[in-house]
This record gives C-alpha cells, sequence and structure tokens, in this order.
C-alpha cells in the first residue's frame, strides 16, 4: 500500500489537534463535511483527528460514521445520551485529549482555511481562538430568515452582558488550548444552543483572553435551529448561565484590626528626655 502523506496514516502518531462536530440528524450535511473536513486536517502537517457526537440521531448520522473509511485522519463516533448541541460539545471535548482542540458545524459553514489561521494564534499562546461573523475581515453569506435575524440581535445583546468584548459568540468555530478546554468542558452545565456563551464566559473567569479571527461564513440549508422550537429554552438558558456566573459583590474584607483600637503608644524608653 503506497504511504499516506502522514507514512504511518498519521493515526499511531497521538493527534495534535482534535476537531468535536456535534451531529443531530445529519445525514444530509454530514458526508460532505466529513469530506472537507477530513480533506482539510489530511493537508496539514500534523496528525489530526476528528470525534462526531451524535445524539440518538433517528437517521443515517450514526451509521455514516461508524463506516467512515480509514483514512489518514480519524474519524470516530460517541453517542451522547443528553440532548443537545451543548451537550454534545461537552461531551466531545472531554474524549479529547490533543494538546490544541475545537469544534466546528456539520454543515462546515465556517470555511475550513481558518483552521490555519486558528493553529497558529494557538502555537503562539493564545488559548482560545474563535471564528466571528462581525469581524471587520469576514465575508457572511446569511440567508436567515428577518424573525431568525431579529431573535440574533436580541441574542447578541444579552450575550454582550455575559461575554462583554465578544462580538459573535454563536459563530460554530472555536479553537482552544486543550487542557483548558477540557477543564471548562466539565464544568458546563448549558446543554442547548446557548452553551457557547457559557463556554466563552467561563473561558473569560478563567483569565484567558477570547481572540476572534475573521471566517468566511456561508449558510447552509437543513439547520437544525429553530425560533419557534428553540427560542423559549434558549431564554432559560441565558437566565440560568447569568444566575451561575453573574460578577457578585465581593464580600467586603474584613479589617485586620477593628478600626476604633489603636496600638497602645509605647512607653517612652527610660531616660529619654
Ligand atoms: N449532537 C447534537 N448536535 C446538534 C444538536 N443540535 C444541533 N446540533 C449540531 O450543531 C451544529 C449546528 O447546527 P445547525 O443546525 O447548523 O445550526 P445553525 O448553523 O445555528 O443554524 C450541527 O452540526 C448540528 O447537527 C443536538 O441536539 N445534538
Ligand atoms: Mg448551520
Amino acid at each position: 500500500m503506497p504511504p499516506s502523506p502522514q507514512g504511518d496514516g498519521g493515526q499511531s502518531r497521538p493527534p495534535l489537534l482534535e476537531i468535536v462536530v456535534p451531529a443531530y440528524n445529519e445525514e444530509r450535511r454530514l458526508p460532505g463535511g466529513l469530506l472537507q473536513l477530513c480533506a482539510k486536517l489530511a493537508r496539514m502537517p500534523f496528525p489530526a483527528a476528528v470525534i462526531v457526537v451524535d445524539n440518538n440521531s433517528t437517521d443515517r448520522t450514526a451509521e455514516i460514521v461508524e463506516n467512515w473509511p480509514a483514512g489518514p485522519v480519524p474519524v470516530r463516533l460517541i453517542p451522547c445520551p443528553v440532548p443537545g448541541k451543548g451537550a454534545a460539545v461537552r461531551a466531545g471535548l472531554l474524549e479529547t485529549g490533543a494538546p490544541f482542540v475545537g469544534f466546528c458545524d456539520a454543515d462546515m459553514a465556517t470555511d475550513l482555511d481558518a483552521i490555519d489561521a486558528a493553529l497558529g494564534l494557538l502555537l503562539s499562546g493564545e488559548r482560545v481562538v474563535v471564528g466571528s461573523r462581525a469581524h471587520e475581515g469576514s465575508v457572511v453569506e446569511n440567508r436567515h430568515s428577518r424573525v431568525r435575524e431579529l431573535g440574533a440581535a436580541w441574542f447578541r445583546a444579552l450575550a454582550g452582558v455575559l461575554v462583554p468584548g465578544v462580538s459573535d459568540t454563536q459563530c460554530g468555530f472555536k479553537f482552544f488550548d486543550g487542557v483548558l478546554a477540557r477543564e471548562v468542558a466539565a464544568l458546563l452545565r448549558t446543554p442547548g444552543f446557548a452553551f457557547d456563551v457559557e463556554l466563552l464566559a467561563r473561558c473569560a473567569a478563567d483569565g484567558s483572553e477570547v481572540h476572534e479571527i475573521p471566517v468566511r461564513w456561508l449558510d447552509v440549508p437543513g439547520s437544525r435551529f429553530s425560533p419557534a422550537r428553540h427560542t423559549f429554552g434558549i431564554v432559560l438558558e441565558m437566565g440560568r448561565i447569568w444566575l451561575r456566573l453573574r460578577p457578585r459583590p465581593r464580600a467586603r474584607p474584613r479589617p485586620a484590626v477593628h478600626p476604633a483600637w489603636e496600638p497602645p503608644a509605647a512607653p517612652d524608653p527610660v531616660g529619654s528626655p
């Protein structure tokens, strides 16, 4: 058999980068998405791997991943019994062990060339690198309905309170230092679509700056998100995140000494004038 670009198929060396792809009933979009992702990662000069996380999809999503042909980029499936994109990404991140990790959507709406920029920044010491469709260098082709656009504007306003300074919390393209991602994922409690806000807020609380990068983003038809079905849940999730992570007034430090108490004056040294 001819050697693969990574000599051993990239599978005997542990991956430097692992990418989690949450997938729910994605039999139509996942095959094309995985092909693109694997092709991109196979061209990178280091081993990488993909973890697809399925929530009991009722279509062929799991079967597609289980039968994914072996290649230079290993693709494995993990099931997540807790429903929701947030629960799936959390489960996937906790399965990783690589120095650098990330996640992206099954539709690969974010152009994968942004992986180069993300990894370059992680290698230079950034710990959280996320795609932002609001970045002035981004190119965005959006076909969302007016209702969804209105909801998104409202969501951004709320998210701005929880993660100040981040212009787009919801782009499904986020990369991290692996140790940080696993620590933060273990704390995540938001199972649904608002989980990105909790994730970024916890990274910021850890002292890690969120570095936003420009992306080329194309809305791909077939979204799992429905404003009618998901809006109420998102409002609840945002409320819960706020309750958990809101800045609490610091307890006033107790004075070391009671203010009314003053040390007794030292007795005059004997013999002083
Ligand atoms: N495992 C899992 N993945 C989900 C769930 N909901 C959404 N996703 C995945 O999250 C990603 C983004 O979803 P998408 O429908 O494209 O949302 P949109 O881009 O915000 O419209 C896709 O890979 C979906 O399959 C879920 O409940 N479970
Ligand atoms: Mg999408």
